[in-house]
């Protein structure tokens, strides 16, 4: 694109017999210079369709637009030059970053900052994935190895903001996940998690997780994909929703967390790497209960405020005897015996409830989302529990609430797993494994129960895996009822 008259080169896919006007994938503007450039943009289409090249001209008549070899190449690509990208969301971050931002600290969404740079340490990433050069830019989760991010800190990357058309996108994007020392007993490198976020109409603001990687993957880019429907019949077709991509440090890790060439395209793709793909259902309770819910039933008023607060009878105490009959997240004022987090070891982020010195046992419940009815028989419900208890019973029990019981019949509230504290040491809570197979041929949801009189349970990294498992640990199996013995 050479002289002072150039306009825009532009690509228009076309759909034969459609009355939507073709749609822009790739354009630049102005003078480029006497010389070739490699431009490149992803095509997919579920339907029969034309390309077409568009030569704008500019001011004057003063210019040549010139476009040679070009050919299709199975797989996806980032939009190349990066100014043809536009609010596309793609990006290679060789020239910025394309509209894809860090959270701004007066929104306190996050800790720290993803960084764009180029390759300059050992340990990371030695190119780019664009270039595959020592110059090319990626996005870096920053990172100090003298003084490491406190293990559950985070930060976001921001999309431009798109409309929600109701049809579906696949973004895909490479990542480098590496850690040099792999600890195999616990939280290590951190995690990767890419998020929608609907920024107005009915689920404005919700945030829906779509895929999440955890520790280290490799000393090298790998590619990740995941689809992205957003907008349906109900909500306004231009509701506008962004994409979140999240780094979370482990705890005190020394590592890579980068990524490059993010890229859309229209229509479904299948999620990749499939271990990535999000899981209803599943919760780190890192700042929120996702969609778990504290369902203790009529808990006890709580004690007015006097007319005049200076003679209230309200005191620290009764509160904190009030919160205790709910499930909550852990907070630094308020979590049981300094007890850590699993996921991340960060101070905060599980979810607990602590009963303190109660006349008869109370039993406050955390309830799952609804999950419909799935062809398989069974998934395993996996977590992980600490117990802290002081009075003489303290249990925590799962159940399975049957959601369409037979006509005429009750809800069913099927015990499937229990663990009494009684058996063992609490004097210092840690966590344990717990899993269990729950029924999934009808729709159900799933409860916790705790029990106690003085004491409690705290629960974190509930998820739920395809298929049948073995109860662990065994001890809080439950004999079935007769009923359901062959
Ligand atoms: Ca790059
Ligand atoms: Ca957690």
């Amino acid at each position: 694109m050479f002289g002072n008259g150039i306009g825009s080169l532009r690509v228009l896919k076309r759909v034969p017999g459609e009355e939507a006007p073709d749609r822009v994938i790739w354009e630049v503007s102005g003078e480029s210079g006497n010389k070739w450039y490699r431009a490149q943009v992803s095509v997919s289409s579920a339907t029969s369709y034309q390309l077409v090249f568009e030569g704008i001209v500019g001011s004057n008549s003063l210019g040549n637009i010139a476009i040679d070899s070009v050919s299709f190449v199975p797989g996806t690509c980032t939009i190349t030059p990066q100014t043809a990208a536009k609010n596309s969301g793609d990006c290679t971050f060789e020239e910025d970053s394309c509209g894809w931002t860090n959270a701004l600290p007066v929104d306190a969404l996050d800790d720290f900052d993803w960084a764009r740079q180029y390759s300059y340490s050992v340990s990371g990433p030695a190119t780019d994935h664009t270039k595959g050069t020592k110059e090319g830019y990626y996005m870096n989760l920053l990172s100090n190895p003298q003084a490491p991010q406190r293990g559950g800190t985070r930060a976001w990357l921001i999309s431009p903001l798109f409309s929600a058309t109701g049809r579906t996108r696949c973004l895909s994007f490479y990542y480098f996940m590496y850690e040099r020392s792999i600890d195999p007993a616990g939280p290590s490198l951190g995690s990767l998690r890419v998020h929608v976020k609907s920024a107005a109409g009915e689920a404005g603001g919700k945030i829906t997780t779509l895929w999440r990687l955890h520790n280290h993957q490799g000393q090298r880019w790998q590619t990740a994909r995941t689809p992205v429907v957003m907008g349906s019949e109900r909500a306004a077709p231009s509701s506008p929703y962004q994409i979140i991509i999240e780094g979370i440090w482990g705890d005190g890790r020394v590592g890579v967390i980068a990524l490059d060439d993010i890229s859309f395209f229209d229509g479904d793709c299948s999620s990749h790497p499939l271990k990535a793909t999000a899981v209803i259902g599943e919760c780190s309770f890192d700042r929120s209960m996702c969609d778990w819910k504290n369902n203790t039933e009529a808990p006890p008023p709580i004690l007015e405020l006097g007319a005049h607060r200076t003679t209230t009878k309200f005191t620290k105490h009764d509160l904190s005897a009030q919160e205790g009959l709910t499930w909550r997240l852990a907070s630094i004022i308020s979590r049981p015996a300094n007890l850590q987090d699993h996921t991340f070891r960060a101070p905060t982020g599980y979810v607990f409830f602590d009963i303190f010195n109660q006349a008869s046992a109370q039993s406050p419940i955390l309830r799952s989302p609804d999950f419909a009815a799935s062809q398989n028989d069974a998934s395993c419900l996996s977590f992980w529990f600490a117990p802290f208890g002081r009075g003489e019973a303290t249990a925590l029990s799962v159940f399975r609430v049957e959601l369409t019981p037979p006509e005429g019949e009750k809800e069913q509230r099927l015990l499937i797993w229990k663990m009494a504290t009684k058996k063992f040491d609490t004097s210092r809570p840690d966590w344990m494994y717990g899993q269990v197979s729950v029924a999934t041929l009808t729709a159900y949801r799933v409860e916790f129960e705790g029990e106690a009189t003085d004491g409690g349970f705290a629960l974190d990294d509930v998820t739920f895996y395809d298929g049948n498992c073995q109860t662990r640990p065994e001890r809080a199996a439950v004999e079935p009822p007769p009923s359901e013995k062959f």
